[in-house]
Protein backbone atom coordinates (compact mmCIF):
# COMPACT_ATOMS: atom_id res chain seq x y z
CA UNK A 1 0.00 0.00 0.00
CA UNK A 2 1.77 3.23 -1.39
CA UNK A 3 1.19 6.04 1.16
CA UNK A 4 2.27 9.45 1.18
CA UNK A 5 4.65 9.92 3.99
CA UNK A 6 5.77 13.78 3.98
CA UNK A 7 3.08 16.86 3.31
CA UNK A 8 3.66 20.41 3.90
CA UNK A 9 0.81 22.44 5.28
CA UNK A 10 0.60 25.66 6.62
CA UNK A 11 -0.85 26.36 10.15
CA UNK A 12 -1.80 29.77 12.04
CA UNK A 13 -3.02 30.59 15.37
CA UNK A 14 -5.67 32.93 15.54
CA UNK A 15 -5.79 36.45 16.27
CA UNK A 16 -5.72 37.45 19.89
CA UNK A 17 -8.81 39.67 20.59
CA UNK A 18 -7.86 43.51 21.11
CA UNK A 19 -8.83 45.03 24.26
CA UNK A 20 -11.74 47.01 24.91
CA UNK A 21 -12.08 51.13 25.07
CA UNK A 22 -15.05 51.42 26.91
CA UNK A 23 -16.14 54.03 30.05
CA UNK A 24 -18.65 52.82 32.64
CA UNK A 25 -22.17 54.38 31.89
CA UNK A 26 -23.93 54.55 34.68
CA UNK A 27 -27.80 56.81 34.78
CA UNK A 28 -27.05 59.12 37.45
CA UNK A 29 -23.06 59.53 36.41
CA UNK A 30 -22.25 60.71 32.81
CA UNK A 31 -18.79 59.73 33.42
CA UNK A 32 -17.42 56.61 35.38
CA UNK A 33 -14.28 55.19 35.26
CA UNK A 34 -12.36 53.06 32.70
CA UNK A 35 -14.08 49.76 32.37
CA UNK A 36 -12.81 47.99 29.17
CA UNK A 37 -11.65 44.10 29.69
CA UNK A 38 -9.02 42.37 27.76
CA UNK A 39 -9.60 40.55 24.47
CA UNK A 40 -9.27 36.93 24.27
CA UNK A 41 -6.10 34.79 23.38
CA UNK A 42 -6.31 33.56 19.98
CA UNK A 43 -6.70 29.28 19.51
CA UNK A 44 -3.44 27.29 18.99
CA UNK A 45 -3.59 24.29 16.36
CA UNK A 46 -2.27 21.29 18.04
CA UNK A 47 -1.31 18.33 16.06
CA UNK A 48 -1.96 14.66 18.52
CA UNK A 49 -1.57 11.36 17.65
CA UNK A 50 -4.14 8.87 17.06
CA UNK A 51 -4.58 5.30 16.70
CA UNK A 52 -6.90 5.08 13.33
CA UNK A 53 -4.74 6.88 10.79
CA UNK A 54 -2.04 5.37 9.84
CA UNK A 55 -0.70 7.82 6.81
CA UNK A 56 -0.64 11.59 6.34
CA UNK A 57 -3.07 11.00 2.93
CA UNK A 58 -6.07 12.83 4.21
CA UNK A 59 -4.17 15.62 5.59
CA UNK A 60 -3.12 16.52 1.97
CA UNK A 61 -6.94 17.49 0.96
CA UNK A 62 -6.67 21.22 3.30
CA UNK A 63 -3.51 23.54 2.97
CA UNK A 64 -4.30 25.68 6.06
CA UNK A 65 -5.02 25.51 9.44
CA UNK A 66 -6.04 28.39 11.25
CA UNK A 67 -6.91 28.59 14.77
CA UNK A 68 -10.01 30.55 16.17
CA UNK A 69 -9.99 34.42 16.86
CA UNK A 70 -10.25 35.50 19.92
CA UNK A 71 -13.18 37.85 20.55
CA UNK A 72 -12.75 41.70 21.29
CA UNK A 73 -13.34 42.67 25.37
CA UNK A 74 -15.69 44.48 26.25
CA UNK A 75 -17.23 46.93 28.95
CA UNK A 76 -17.38 46.37 32.58
CA UNK A 77 -14.41 44.39 32.14
CA UNK A 78 -15.61 41.63 30.26
CA UNK A 79 -13.06 39.52 28.92
CA UNK A 80 -13.72 38.44 25.28
CA UNK A 81 -13.95 34.56 24.63
CA UNK A 82 -11.02 33.10 23.60
CA UNK A 83 -10.21 31.69 19.80
CA UNK A 84 -11.02 27.93 19.36
CA UNK A 85 -8.06 25.31 19.05
CA UNK A 86 -7.56 23.04 16.04
CA UNK A 87 -6.33 19.70 16.58
CA UNK A 88 -5.06 18.27 13.35
CA UNK A 89 -5.03 13.91 13.84
CA UNK A 90 -1.54 12.93 12.69
CA UNK A 91 -0.44 8.94 12.74
CA UNK A 92 2.00 7.53 14.90
CA UNK A 93 5.46 8.27 14.49
CA UNK A 94 5.06 11.75 12.95
CA UNK A 95 7.58 14.00 13.14
CA UNK A 96 7.16 18.01 12.84
CA UNK A 97 9.19 20.36 11.57
CA UNK A 98 9.06 23.97 10.73
CA UNK A 99 10.03 23.71 6.95
CA UNK A 100 11.70 27.26 6.87
CA UNK A 101 13.97 26.91 9.89
CA UNK A 102 14.11 23.20 9.85
CA UNK A 103 13.66 23.07 13.88
CA UNK A 104 11.84 19.97 15.21
CA UNK A 105 8.79 21.04 16.84
CA UNK A 106 7.35 17.79 18.06
CA UNK A 107 8.09 14.25 17.70
CA UNK A 108 5.01 12.16 18.22
CA UNK A 109 5.55 8.49 18.99
CA UNK A 110 2.71 7.21 21.38
CA UNK A 111 -0.97 7.70 21.23
CA UNK A 112 -2.38 10.76 22.22
CA UNK A 113 1.12 12.74 22.79
CA UNK A 114 0.22 16.19 21.22
CA UNK A 115 2.30 19.47 20.48
CA UNK A 116 1.72 23.22 19.49
CA UNK A 117 2.82 23.48 16.07
CA UNK A 118 1.37 27.34 16.32
CA UNK A 119 0.30 29.48 19.13
CA UNK A 120 -2.31 31.33 19.31
CA UNK A 121 -1.97 35.39 19.68
CA UNK A 122 -2.54 36.75 23.28
CA UNK A 123 -5.62 38.59 23.96
CA UNK A 124 -5.17 42.73 24.47
CA UNK A 125 -5.76 44.59 27.66
CA UNK A 126 -8.99 46.67 28.03
CA UNK A 127 -8.62 50.44 28.93
CA UNK A 128 -9.08 49.60 32.49
CA UNK A 129 -5.90 47.71 33.10
CA UNK A 130 -4.00 51.09 32.26
CA UNK A 131 -5.82 53.18 34.38
CA UNK A 132 -4.08 54.66 37.68
CA UNK A 133 -4.24 57.38 40.09
CA UNK A 134 -2.19 59.23 37.28
CA UNK A 135 -3.59 58.48 34.18
CA UNK A 136 -7.65 58.40 35.26
CA UNK A 137 -9.31 58.01 31.98
CA UNK A 138 -6.81 56.42 29.41
CA UNK A 139 -8.70 56.46 25.83
CA UNK A 140 -6.45 53.71 24.58
CA UNK A 141 -6.48 49.86 24.87
CA UNK A 142 -3.77 46.83 23.69
CA UNK A 143 -4.23 45.78 20.49
CA UNK A 144 -4.10 41.79 20.54
CA UNK A 145 -0.99 40.10 18.81
CA UNK A 146 -1.19 37.72 15.66
CA UNK A 147 -0.98 34.19 16.39
CA UNK A 148 2.20 32.45 15.25
CA UNK A 149 2.15 31.03 11.55
CA UNK A 150 4.44 28.91 9.87
CA UNK A 151 5.06 25.67 6.89
CA UNK A 152 4.68 22.75 8.99
CA UNK A 153 6.50 19.79 7.14
CA UNK A 154 5.09 16.45 8.61
CA UNK A 155 7.31 13.13 8.16
CA UNK A 156 5.87 10.18 9.07
CA UNK A 157 8.39 7.63 10.15
CA UNK A 158 6.89 4.19 10.34
CA UNK A 159 7.40 3.09 14.22
CA UNK A 160 8.36 -0.76 13.84
CA UNK A 161 10.43 -2.81 16.18
CA UNK A 162 12.67 -4.34 13.19
CA UNK A 163 13.90 -2.74 10.08
CA UNK A 164 15.49 -4.65 7.39
CA UNK A 165 18.14 -2.98 5.70
CA UNK A 166 19.67 -4.39 2.77
CA UNK A 167 20.78 -3.86 -0.74
CA UNK A 168 17.84 -4.40 -3.23
CA UNK A 169 17.01 -7.75 -4.57
CA UNK A 170 18.35 -9.17 -1.23
CA UNK A 171 15.24 -10.68 -0.27
CA UNK A 172 13.72 -7.82 2.00
CA UNK A 173 10.02 -8.42 0.78
CA UNK A 174 10.70 -11.99 0.77
CA UNK A 175 11.07 -12.20 3.81
CA UNK A 176 8.36 -10.16 5.26
CA UNK A 177 5.99 -11.91 3.20
CA UNK A 178 7.14 -15.13 4.62
CA UNK A 179 7.42 -13.86 8.09
CA UNK A 180 4.74 -11.88 8.39
CA UNK A 181 0.68 -11.51 7.25
CA UNK A 182 2.00 -8.80 4.89
CA UNK A 183 1.94 -9.14 0.89
CA UNK A 184 4.47 -6.96 -0.89
CA UNK A 185 5.64 -7.06 -4.38
CA UNK A 186 8.45 -8.84 -4.73
CA UNK A 187 9.98 -9.72 -8.27
CA UNK A 188 13.74 -10.13 -9.71
CA UNK A 189 14.77 -6.86 -10.06
CA UNK A 190 16.62 -4.45 -8.42
CA UNK A 191 14.06 -1.45 -6.44
CA UNK A 192 11.02 -3.62 -6.50
CA UNK A 193 10.00 -1.63 -3.08
CA UNK A 194 8.92 1.40 -3.34
CA UNK A 195 8.03 2.79 -0.07
CA UNK A 196 7.32 0.75 3.46
CA UNK A 197 5.94 -1.72 3.52
CA UNK A 198 4.80 -3.07 7.86
CA UNK A 199 4.34 -6.15 8.71
CA UNK A 200 2.91 -8.02 11.94
CA UNK A 201 5.06 -11.23 13.18
CA UNK A 202 2.80 -13.42 15.76
CA UNK A 203 4.00 -15.81 17.84
CA UNK A 204 1.69 -16.90 21.15
CA UNK A 205 0.83 -14.02 22.83
CA UNK A 206 3.66 -12.18 21.34
CA UNK A 207 4.15 -10.03 18.42
CA UNK A 208 6.35 -7.51 16.83
CA UNK A 209 6.39 -5.11 13.63
CA UNK A 210 8.83 -5.67 10.77
CA UNK A 211 9.08 -2.64 7.92
CA UNK A 212 10.42 -3.76 4.89
CA UNK A 213 12.06 -0.68 3.12
CA UNK A 214 13.78 0.34 -0.34
CA UNK A 215 16.82 -1.18 -1.18
CA UNK A 216 19.79 1.01 -0.16
CA UNK A 217 22.79 0.90 -2.72
CA UNK A 218 26.70 2.17 -2.56
CA UNK A 219 26.45 6.47 -2.24
CA UNK A 220 22.67 6.40 -1.54
CA UNK A 221 23.69 9.42 0.43
CA UNK A 222 24.62 11.38 -2.20
CA UNK A 223 21.15 10.44 -4.17
CA UNK A 224 22.05 6.93 -5.83
CA UNK A 225 19.20 4.73 -5.81
CA UNK A 226 16.01 5.61 -4.61
CA UNK A 227 18.62 7.48 -2.32
CA UNK A 228 18.14 7.40 1.81
CA UNK A 229 15.21 9.03 2.53
CA UNK A 230 13.79 5.71 3.84
CA UNK A 231 16.12 5.28 6.53
CA UNK A 232 13.81 7.85 8.60
CA UNK A 233 11.55 4.77 9.09
CA UNK A 234 14.83 2.19 9.71
CA UNK A 235 15.82 5.03 12.55
CA UNK A 236 13.19 4.70 13.82
CA UNK A 237 13.37 0.84 14.82
CA UNK A 238 14.85 -0.88 18.02
CA UNK A 239 16.66 -3.72 15.73
CA UNK A 240 18.02 -3.31 12.11
CA UNK A 241 18.13 -6.35 10.29
CA UNK A 242 20.56 -6.86 7.77
CA UNK A 243 19.31 -8.76 4.76
CA UNK A 244 22.37 -9.88 2.75
CA UNK A 245 21.98 -12.37 -0.89
CA UNK A 246 24.31 -14.99 -0.18
CA UNK A 247 25.17 -15.71 -3.74
CA UNK A 248 26.12 -11.75 -4.29
CA UNK A 249 29.39 -10.60 -2.49
CA UNK A 250 27.60 -10.59 1.54
CA UNK A 251 30.69 -9.16 2.60
CA UNK A 252 30.95 -6.32 0.33
CA UNK A 253 27.39 -5.25 0.61
CA UNK A 254 27.66 -4.99 4.57
CA UNK A 255 30.42 -2.70 4.56
CA UNK A 256 28.50 -0.34 2.22
CA UNK A 257 25.12 -0.85 4.26
CA UNK A 258 26.78 -0.08 6.80
CA UNK A 259 28.84 3.09 5.37
CA UNK A 260 25.41 4.40 3.99
CA UNK A 261 23.80 4.06 7.40
CA UNK A 262 26.69 6.06 9.24
CA UNK A 263 26.47 8.69 6.47
CA UNK A 264 22.79 9.12 7.41
CA UNK A 265 22.96 8.75 10.99
CA UNK A 266 26.37 7.61 12.82
CA UNK A 267 24.43 6.40 16.00
CA UNK A 268 22.24 3.61 13.99
CA UNK A 269 25.62 1.76 13.65
CA UNK A 270 25.04 1.61 17.67
CA UNK A 271 21.59 0.33 17.53
CA UNK A 272 21.00 -3.69 18.14
CA UNK A 273 21.95 -5.64 14.82
CA UNK A 274 21.75 -9.21 13.37
CA UNK A 275 22.79 -9.79 9.92
CA UNK A 276 20.29 -12.28 7.96
CA UNK A 277 22.09 -14.19 5.20
CA UNK A 278 19.77 -14.93 2.86
CA UNK A 279 18.89 -17.21 -0.43
CA UNK A 280 21.09 -19.65 0.89
CA UNK A 281 19.48 -22.39 -1.38
CA UNK A 282 21.41 -20.45 -4.00
CA UNK A 283 24.94 -21.98 -2.52
CA UNK A 284 26.43 -25.13 -1.26
CA UNK A 285 26.43 -25.97 2.89
CA UNK A 286 29.88 -25.30 2.50
CA UNK A 287 29.90 -21.95 1.15
CA UNK A 288 27.00 -20.87 3.49
CA UNK A 289 29.49 -21.90 6.59
CA UNK A 290 31.80 -19.60 5.24
CA UNK A 291 30.07 -16.88 4.95
CA UNK A 292 28.28 -16.85 8.29
CA UNK A 293 31.69 -17.63 10.13
CA UNK A 294 33.39 -14.33 7.49
CA UNK A 295 30.03 -11.92 8.85
CA UNK A 296 30.19 -13.41 12.40
CA UNK A 297 33.85 -11.24 12.76
CA UNK A 298 31.12 -8.20 13.24
CA UNK A 299 30.23 -9.30 16.34
CA UNK A 300 26.82 -9.72 15.37
CA UNK A 301 24.75 -12.54 15.43
CA UNK A 302 24.42 -14.06 11.98
CA UNK A 303 21.03 -16.04 11.09
CA UNK A 304 21.57 -18.18 7.04
CA UNK A 305 18.07 -18.56 5.78
CA UNK A 306 16.01 -19.04 2.20
CA UNK A 307 13.40 -16.72 2.48
CA UNK A 308 12.14 -18.70 -0.46
CA UNK A 309 12.47 -22.47 0.49
CA UNK A 310 11.67 -21.31 4.04
CA UNK A 311 14.62 -22.58 5.52
CA UNK A 312 16.24 -20.77 8.93
CA UNK A 313 13.18 -18.72 9.21
CA UNK A 314 11.92 -20.43 12.72
CA UNK A 315 15.07 -19.85 14.17
CA UNK A 316 15.53 -16.40 12.74
CA UNK A 317 11.86 -15.51 14.48
CA UNK A 318 13.36 -16.68 17.87
CA UNK A 319 16.52 -14.99 17.77
CA UNK A 320 14.25 -11.72 17.04
CA UNK A 321 12.31 -12.37 19.95
CA UNK A 322 15.42 -13.22 21.94
CA UNK A 323 16.96 -9.52 20.98
CA UNK A 324 14.04 -7.28 20.55
CA UNK A 325 13.07 -7.15 24.70
CA UNK A 326 16.71 -5.61 25.43
CA UNK A 327 16.50 -3.07 22.25
CA UNK A 328 15.12 0.20 23.43
CA UNK A 329 12.51 2.50 22.15
CA UNK A 330 14.79 4.97 19.59
CA UNK A 331 15.15 8.16 21.09
CA UNK A 332 12.60 10.85 19.98
CA UNK A 333 13.91 14.07 18.19
CA UNK A 334 15.46 16.82 20.08
CA UNK A 335 13.05 19.77 20.21
CA UNK A 336 14.67 21.38 22.23
CA UNK A 337 14.97 24.48 21.13
CA UNK A 338 18.18 26.26 20.41
CA UNK A 339 17.89 30.25 21.56
CA UNK A 340 19.78 32.41 19.05
CA UNK A 341 21.23 35.56 21.13
CA UNK A 342 20.14 38.62 19.79
CA UNK A 343 20.76 42.06 21.24
CA UNK A 344 17.67 43.35 23.11
CA UNK A 345 18.10 47.19 21.22
CA UNK A 346 20.16 48.28 19.13
CA UNK A 347 20.09 52.09 17.41
CA UNK A 348 20.72 53.34 14.27
CA UNK A 349 20.39 56.65 12.20
CA UNK A 350 17.35 57.00 9.77
CA UNK A 351 17.24 57.19 5.73
CA UNK A 352 17.12 61.34 6.52
CA UNK A 353 20.04 61.37 8.34
CA UNK A 354 18.35 63.46 11.02
CA UNK A 355 15.88 61.07 13.12
CA UNK A 356 16.65 57.62 14.79
CA UNK A 357 15.68 53.59 14.58
CA UNK A 358 15.62 51.92 17.66
CA UNK A 359 15.53 48.23 16.35
CA UNK A 360 14.77 45.30 19.15
CA UNK A 361 12.58 42.20 18.66
CA UNK A 362 10.63 42.72 21.87
CA UNK A 363 10.40 46.49 21.76
CA UNK A 364 8.69 46.42 18.37
CA UNK A 365 6.09 44.22 19.14
CA UNK A 366 5.41 46.14 22.07
CA UNK A 367 5.00 49.06 19.68
CA UNK A 368 2.57 46.62 17.15
CA UNK A 369 -0.09 46.60 20.21
CA UNK A 370 -1.14 50.47 20.38
CA UNK A 371 -2.73 52.98 17.81
CA UNK A 372 0.25 55.01 17.50
CA UNK A 373 -1.67 57.64 16.33
CA UNK A 374 -3.80 57.96 20.10
CA UNK A 375 -2.04 60.47 21.75
CA UNK A 376 -2.84 57.94 25.68
CA UNK A 377 -1.35 55.61 23.81
CA UNK A 378 1.85 57.30 22.90
CA UNK A 379 1.94 58.77 26.52
CA UNK A 380 1.76 55.23 27.86
CA UNK A 381 4.16 54.23 25.35
CA UNK A 382 7.05 56.70 26.10
CA UNK A 383 6.99 56.36 30.03
CA UNK A 384 7.24 52.57 29.16
CA UNK A 385 10.22 53.46 26.77
CA UNK A 386 12.10 55.14 29.46
CA UNK A 387 11.72 52.29 32.15
CA UNK A 388 13.20 50.02 29.15
CA UNK A 389 16.20 52.44 29.27
CA UNK A 390 15.35 53.30 25.20
CA UNK A 391 15.81 57.48 26.20
CA UNK A 392 18.71 56.36 27.72
CA UNK A 393 20.88 54.40 25.33
CA UNK A 394 19.13 57.11 22.51
CA UNK A 395 21.06 59.66 24.91
CA UNK A 396 24.19 58.21 25.04
CA UNK A 397 24.30 57.70 20.96
CA UNK A 398 23.83 61.46 20.65
CA UNK A 399 19.53 62.04 20.08
CA UNK A 400 18.78 65.82 21.00
CA UNK A 401 15.04 66.27 22.12
CA UNK A 402 13.17 66.72 19.57
CA UNK A 403 14.28 64.55 17.59
CA UNK A 404 12.32 61.78 15.86
CA UNK A 405 12.83 58.03 17.26
CA UNK A 406 11.08 55.31 14.73
CA UNK A 407 10.41 51.90 16.02
CA UNK A 408 8.54 49.26 14.15
CA UNK A 409 5.48 51.51 12.33
CA UNK A 410 5.64 54.26 15.16
CA UNK A 411 7.42 57.46 15.15
CA UNK A 412 7.83 59.41 19.02
CA UNK A 413 9.41 62.08 19.77
CA UNK A 414 12.60 62.17 22.16
CA UNK A 415 13.04 63.70 25.02
CA UNK A 416 15.95 64.39 27.60
CA UNK A 417 15.69 61.57 30.17
CA UNK A 418 16.64 63.90 33.35
CA UNK A 419 14.12 65.95 33.28
CA UNK A 420 11.35 63.42 32.01
CA UNK A 421 12.72 60.83 34.86
CA UNK A 422 11.94 63.57 37.92
CA UNK A 423 8.30 63.14 36.67
CA UNK A 424 8.10 59.49 36.03
CA UNK A 425 9.76 58.80 39.59
CA UNK A 426 6.78 60.12 41.28
CA UNK A 427 4.35 58.53 39.51
CA UNK A 428 6.01 55.09 39.65
CA UNK A 429 5.36 54.47 43.19
CA UNK A 430 1.31 54.95 42.50
CA UNK A 431 1.43 53.29 39.52
CA UNK A 432 2.76 50.17 41.01
CA UNK A 433 0.18 50.19 43.67
CA UNK A 434 -2.42 50.86 41.23
CA UNK A 435 -1.36 48.14 38.41
CA UNK A 436 -2.14 45.54 41.49
CA UNK A 437 -5.29 46.94 42.13
CA UNK A 438 -5.86 46.99 38.25
CA UNK A 439 -4.75 43.48 38.04
CA UNK A 440 -6.91 42.50 41.00
CA UNK A 441 -10.06 43.87 39.54
CA UNK A 442 -9.22 41.87 36.10
CA UNK A 443 -9.03 38.74 37.95
CA UNK A 444 -12.78 39.34 39.64
CA UNK A 445 -13.72 40.02 36.44
CA UNK A 446 -12.51 36.67 35.21
CA UNK A 447 -14.30 34.81 37.99
CA UNK A 448 -17.72 36.43 37.71
CA UNK A 449 -17.34 35.10 34.10
CA UNK A 450 -17.85 31.74 34.98
CA UNK A 451 -21.32 32.55 36.40
CA UNK A 452 -21.94 35.58 34.39
CA UNK A 453 -25.93 35.62 35.38
CA UNK A 454 -25.48 35.72 38.96
CA UNK A 455 -21.69 38.40 38.34
CA UNK A 456 -24.38 40.70 36.77
CA UNK A 457 -26.56 40.94 39.38
CA UNK A 458 -23.69 41.17 41.91
CA UNK A 459 -22.16 44.17 39.85
CA UNK A 460 -25.46 46.19 39.78
CA UNK A 461 -25.57 46.12 43.35
CA UNK A 462 -22.12 47.28 44.04
CA UNK A 463 -22.45 50.10 41.72
CA UNK A 464 -25.62 51.11 43.59
CA UNK A 465 -23.65 50.75 46.77
CA UNK A 466 -20.75 52.83 45.20
CA UNK A 467 -22.60 55.34 43.57
CA UNK A 468 -20.71 58.53 45.95
CA UNK A 469 -17.45 57.63 45.50
CA UNK A 470 -17.81 56.91 41.61
CA UNK A 471 -19.45 60.16 41.19
CA UNK A 472 -16.09 61.94 42.73
CA UNK A 473 -14.01 59.85 40.67
CA UNK A 474 -16.12 61.11 37.51
CA UNK A 475 -15.81 64.80 38.51
CA UNK A 476 -11.71 64.36 39.04
CA UNK A 477 -12.18 62.66 35.64
CA UNK A 478 -13.72 65.74 34.00
CA UNK A 479 -10.97 67.82 35.23
CA UNK A 480 -7.66 65.85 34.30
CA UNK A 481 -9.05 64.17 30.82
CA UNK A 482 -6.99 65.39 28.06
CA UNK A 483 -8.90 67.52 25.61
N1 LIG B 1 16.63 -18.39 -4.72
C1 LIG B 1 16.12 -17.49 -3.87
N2 LIG B 1 15.58 -16.39 -4.38
C2 LIG B 1 15.07 -15.50 -3.51
C3 LIG B 1 15.08 -15.72 -2.10
N3 LIG B 1 14.51 -14.66 -1.51
C4 LIG B 1 14.15 -13.83 -2.50
N4 LIG B 1 14.48 -14.32 -3.71
C5 LIG B 1 14.25 -13.71 -5.01
O1 LIG B 1 15.00 -12.53 -5.13
C6 LIG B 1 14.30 -11.57 -5.91
C7 LIG B 1 14.17 -10.27 -5.13
O2 LIG B 1 13.36 -10.47 -4.01
P1 LIG B 1 12.62 -9.28 -3.27
O3 LIG B 1 12.01 -9.84 -2.03
O4 LIG B 1 11.75 -8.55 -4.20
O5 LIG B 1 13.88 -8.43 -2.91
P2 LIG B 1 13.93 -7.01 -2.19
O6 LIG B 1 15.11 -7.02 -1.32
O7 LIG B 1 12.63 -6.71 -1.58
O8 LIG B 1 14.22 -6.06 -3.43
P3 LIG B 1 13.87 -4.50 -3.63
O9 LIG B 1 12.47 -4.31 -3.19
O10 LIG B 1 14.04 -4.29 -5.08
O11 LIG B 1 14.85 -3.77 -2.82
C8 LIG B 1 12.94 -12.20 -6.24
O12 LIG B 1 12.99 -12.72 -7.52
C9 LIG B 1 12.81 -13.29 -5.19
O13 LIG B 1 12.03 -14.37 -5.69
C10 LIG B 1 15.69 -16.94 -1.63
O14 LIG B 1 15.77 -17.20 -0.45
N5 LIG B 1 16.19 -17.78 -2.56
MG1 LIG C 1 11.30 -5.26 -1.94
Amino acid sequence: MPFRDVIEIRVQGGKGGDGALSFMRLKYIPKGGPDGGHGGNGGAVWIEAIDDVTSLDRLVTRQVYKGGTGLQGEGRERAGSYGDDVTIPVPIGTLAVDADTGEVLADLIEVGERACVAAGGIGGRGNAAFANSYRRAPRFFEYGTPGEKRRLRLELRTIADVGLVGYPNAGKSSLLAALSNARPKVAAYPFTTLTPNLGVVERVHERFTIADVPGIVEDAHLGKGLGLEFLRHVSRTRLLAFVLDAAADPLAHLESLRAELEAYEPLLLERPALIVLNKVDLIDAEAVAAGVELLAEYGLPVVPISAERGDGLTDLVDALFVLLPDAPRPPAADTSKQMVAEPAMRVTRDESGLGWIVHGRELEAVVARFDAANRDAVDYLQRHFLKLGVYKLLGKTGAKTGDDVRIGGAVFEYFDEAAAEAAAKAEEASEAADEIAAERRYLAAQATLDDAEGAEEAEADAEGEGGDDGADRAAGLADGQPS
